[in-house]
């Protein structure tokens, strides 16, 4: 087989490189390690940045979140059992957030590369990558039916995720620098069967650890507990994981309404940044180069940034003749991480400003001093706004 860029992983990064090379009329094709089920039920991010609704938007595979999208014009920071609203729009000149699974997503670029029949194949295993360094760089694998595949590229875009294969072999260069941070805390995430009992996104601080009420439909509601990165799913039964909600989002007026959960699993939270995002014709995007902490619902709206700037880049690089230019794949991994870092400073913002860090008072201190600070302060709601929503690209 051969192909102009061969994308490895279908999730957001991938599929969404995907749409926009097809639609810059760049042939690729996508290689995905799990079944088509799996990819479209994984539960994960719930919040779209503006900047990302505008980019599914121009790429056409907005109709269905335009209908079920829900739009959120602020946040609320719940703290000694008060809320105080975040009036995101009103601070950013209307930007906003859009609340849509990142499995709708995922559904919905799936569906728009079926229609145009464009190849992706599930189930592949042993995938490799091999001459990174050379300008034939090829992809092998095992198909889902055991046969075994090669593809031939001009490019390789490495959209598969932490765990992928994609960034050791850009590590393996020896110039890889990875900064990295771990917290001392995990999320415990539910999604119930239930009316969310609240209109916006609740952030709450509070002394027994972080809460956060969020939803993905006015009929299921999803929600977060601070935990020990180490806990054990097993030993937070239904009405304990209740129990604790109510506790720590507590405030007079307000009920927490319960539901069956249908879901729920312990995630360690952290930091993370692989610099260059490059080796030779391998680009890596999203998950596979940065994590951030989710307390500032940014995973998958950077990881959407990444293949923009990737894919405008290839544009460059696939223009015939004399407009054809390196510029942009040179230019890939530092314009990137310039965002990466905003982001990364941002989530790490949220993520200290909101978690239990021990009950040191010196820490619970500053934070409240800080939550105070961010509700009183315009100047200081503006900053918070301004990066929740997304700055400009
Ligand atoms: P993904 O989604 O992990 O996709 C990578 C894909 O590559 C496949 N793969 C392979 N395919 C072929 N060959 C191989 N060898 C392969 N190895 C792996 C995998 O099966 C997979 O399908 O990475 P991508 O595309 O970079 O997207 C990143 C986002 O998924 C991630 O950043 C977000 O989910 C993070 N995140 C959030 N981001 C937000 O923007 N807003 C949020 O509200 C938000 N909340 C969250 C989150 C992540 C969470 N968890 C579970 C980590 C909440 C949580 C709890
Ligand atoms: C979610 O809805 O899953 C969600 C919302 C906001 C976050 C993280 C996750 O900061």
């Amino acid at each position: 087989m051969r192909t102009q860029v061969g994308i490895i992983g279908a999730g957001p990064a991938g599929l969404v490189l995907g749409r926009l090379l097809e639609l810059q009329g760049i042939d690729t094709v996508i290689l995905e390690a799990r079944d088509r089920d799996y990819v479209q039920q994984r539960v994960r991010a719930g919040v779209l940045e503006q900047n990302t609704v505008d980019l599914l938007r121009e790429a056409g595979v907005a109709e269905r979140l335009d209908r079920e999208g829900i739009v959120h014009h602020g946040i609320e920071l719940r703290f000694d059992g008060e809320g105080h609203r975040i009036a995101m729009s009103d601070l950013t000149g209307g930007r906003a957030i859009w609340i849509y699974g990142q499995q709708e997503v995922v559904k919905d670029l799936i569906e728009a590369r079926e229609a145009s029949g464009l190849p992706l194949e599930f189930e592949c295993s042993d995938v490799e990558v091999h001459d990174v360094d050379g300008d034939r760089p090829r992809i092998t694998y095992t198909s889902a039916t055991g046969e075994a595949v090669e593809v031939e590229c001009d490019v390789i875009a490495g959209c598969d995720g932490f765990h992928g294969i994609c960034r050791p072999v850009v590590a393996e260069a020896g110039e890889m620098v990875i900064a990295e941070r771990e917290y001392p805390f995990g999320w415990l995430g539910i999604l119930a069967d239930v009316a969310p009992s609240t209109d916006e996104l609740i952030y709450a601080y509070h002394e027994r650890g972080f809460a956060m009420h969020s939803l993905r439909s006015p009929t299921l509601s999803r929600l977060y507990l601070q935990v020990d990165p180490g806990d054990d799913i097993a030993n937070w039964p239904d009405d304990r994981i209740w129990q604790e909600l109510h506790t720590r989002f507590e405030a007079p007026g307000w009920s927490l309404t319960e539901g069956p959960i249908i879901e729920k699993s312990i995630t360690p939270m952290r930091s993370f940044v692989a610099a260059p995002m490059r080796r030779g014709r391998l680009f890596l995007a999203g998950d596979a180069a940065h994590i951030v902490p989710p307390t500032g619902a940014k995973g998958l709206n950077l990881a959407v940034n990444d293949v923009r700037v990737l894919a405008d880049a290839l544009v460059a690089f696939f223009a015939p003749g004399a407009a054809r230019s390196e510029t942009g794949l040179d230019a890939y991994s530092d314009t990137c991480l310039d965002r990466v870092w905003r982001v990364q400073d941002f989530s790490t913002y949220m993520t200290m400003l909101l978690h239990r860090l021990g009950g040191d008072p010196f820490d619970d201190g500053l934070q409240r001093s800080r939550l105070r600070y961010a509700t009183s302060s315009e100047a200081a709601a503006k900053s918070l706004a301004e990066n929740y929503v997304g700055l400009p690209t």
